[in-house]
């Protein structure tokens, strides 16, 4: 059982997943974290102990519950110690590596849990990491979102903020607004000084809405992004979807109604993770399992938060397809911004007019084949085109979080505002104060 949260006590967890592999990690940390190990660890060469270790030593031996001796061993393990100084927490800590298996690595915690630490989870550990300034929230977090990270662009960019990048950039506007604030004094407010800190805050506005700007593209590398696929049956909808993930993953058929489950998979565009939806074709449907899929797919292009709405290029577009079209424009859950219409097919030649699309839905139809590959540049660019500068020269500072910049870019613009505006009055006896607009950013 995880008990009481205590910031000053010695704290366990397991660090791996409780899954069959070939180790285990324990993570120990705390004041007491070198002296529960050595309780539970004994080396099997060498004679140095856990207590006189320094930071990055490694030690190879066996795991006996405390007080078992020889005869209590239940596992072997080698264990690594990290001095406060160096360690993630800011205190000391020991990584214990025993064998992989839910059962060993639990033993090795029990045994270390019954030497005086207590079980915690890796969150715990992060909030000692920030309690003891080895990290700020924006660290954490990205520590926290490089587990979930589905592509390598997602994992380099989380890692780079996780050493400080994007809290760097942040500090450097803070001391700027600091440096600004010292500025204003208390004297004689001249023109030319408060054209000048006004100048110096539009400055500030502008840098946290660059970070503003970017994101969209944090948030999408951090949190996939669905993209339905839509349309009647037979315009290759599942084509489409195996194309994209580069394997057969849904069943082709050239008679229409093949898809009736909908089926997802995580896929990678120029680094940016997407969750690919693909799902039964939408029309009038008798049956129960038919109209089940179809009412199933309209679900998932309501909860997308793009939907390819996919046309076959051999033909032009039906009656009914139109009733479809018209219906997903009234659903007030879907957002017609978020649809990208794709005429499919090309390959055997273009008879559909896309003009008409175009006019329809707000922007140009992607034209593609999905069978042979042409064109599919040109959807995927519809998908990460707005994600490009960042994706080419401005990953660092793709922020993940929105809101508290949203908020500090809102008080920036006030104080921006205020500042241009004053003295209101000419007797205004105080110039406007100038406060750090993200103090709470850390905390939100
Ligand atoms: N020539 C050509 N044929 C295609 C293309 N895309 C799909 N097809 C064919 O169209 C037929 C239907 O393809 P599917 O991918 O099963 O279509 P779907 O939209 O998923 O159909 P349902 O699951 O029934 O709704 C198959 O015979 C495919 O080989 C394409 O780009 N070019
Ligand atoms: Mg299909």
């Amino acid at each position: 059982m995880k008990g009481r949260s205590n910031k000053n006590d010695t704290i366990a967890a397991i660090t791996t997943p409780l899954a069959e592999g070939g180790i285990g990690v324990i993570q120990v940390t705390g004041p007491g974290a070198l002296d529960a190990a050595g309780r539970v660890f004994r080396r099997k060469r060498g004679e140095k102990n856990l207590l006189g270790a320094s930071s990055g030593d490694l030690f190879y031996g066996v795991v006996s519950l405390p007080g078992g001796g020889s005869s209590g061993v239940i596992d072997e393990a080698i264990v690594c110690v990290w001095r406060a100084e160096d360690s993630l927490t800011g205190e000391d800590l020991v990584e214990i590596s025993c064998h992989g298996g839910p059962r060993a690595v639990r033993n090795t915690l029990n045994a270390v849990t019954g030497a005086g630490a207590r079980e915690a989870t890796w969150a715990e550990f992060l909030v000692r990491g920030r309690e003891n300034n080895r990290m700020d929230s924006l660290q954490a977090e990205a520590l926290r979102a490089v587990i979930h990270a589905k592509t390598r662009l997602s994992v380099w960019v989380l890692v780079a903020q996780q050493s400080g990048l994007l809290s760097g950039r942040l500090s450097k506007l803070e001391t700027d607004c600091r440096l600004l604030s010292g500025r204003t004094g208390d004297g004689v407010l001249t023109d030319r000084t408060r054209k000048n800190v006004s100048k110096k805050l539009a400055l500030l506005v502008s840098g946290l809405e660059e970070l503003l700007d970017s994101s969209s593209f944090g948030l999408a590398l951090t949190s996939p992004q669905r993209v339905s696929i839509a349309g009647a049956p037979n315009v290759g909808k599942s084509t489409l979807f195996n194309t994209l993930l580069k394997t057969q993953r849904s069943i082709v058929h050239h008679l229409p109604g093949t898809t009736r489950d909908y089926i997802n998979e995580y896929l990678s565009i120029r680094g940016v993770p997407f969750e690919l939806v693909d799902a039964a074709g939408l029309r009038e449907a008798d049956q129960y399992v038919e109209k089940k899929g179809v009412e199933w797919a309209l679900e998932q292009h309501r909860c997308a938060d793009r939907v390819l709405l996919v046309f076959d290029g051999t033909r032009g577009i039906t009656g009914q397809e139109w009733d479809w079209v018209e219906a997903l424009r009234q659903d007030g859950d879907v957002d017609m911004k978020k649809i990208i219409p794709v005429i499919n097919k090309i390959d055997l030649g273009v008879r559909l007019d896309g003009t008409v699309l175009d006019t329809v839905l707000e922007r140009p139809a992607c034209l593609i084949s999905a069978i042979d590959g042409r064109g599919l540049e040109l959807l995927e660019n519809a998908l990460v085109g707005e994600y490009m500068t960042f994706i080419e020269d401005m990953k660092d500072i793709a922020t993940p979080c929105r809101w508290p910049l949203r908020r500090g870019s809102g008080r920036c613009c006030q104080m921006h505002g205020t500042w241009q505006r004053w003295p209101w009055t000419p007797s205004t006896p105080q110039r406007p104060l100038i406060k750090n607009p993200w103090r709470r950013l850390a905390a939100d």
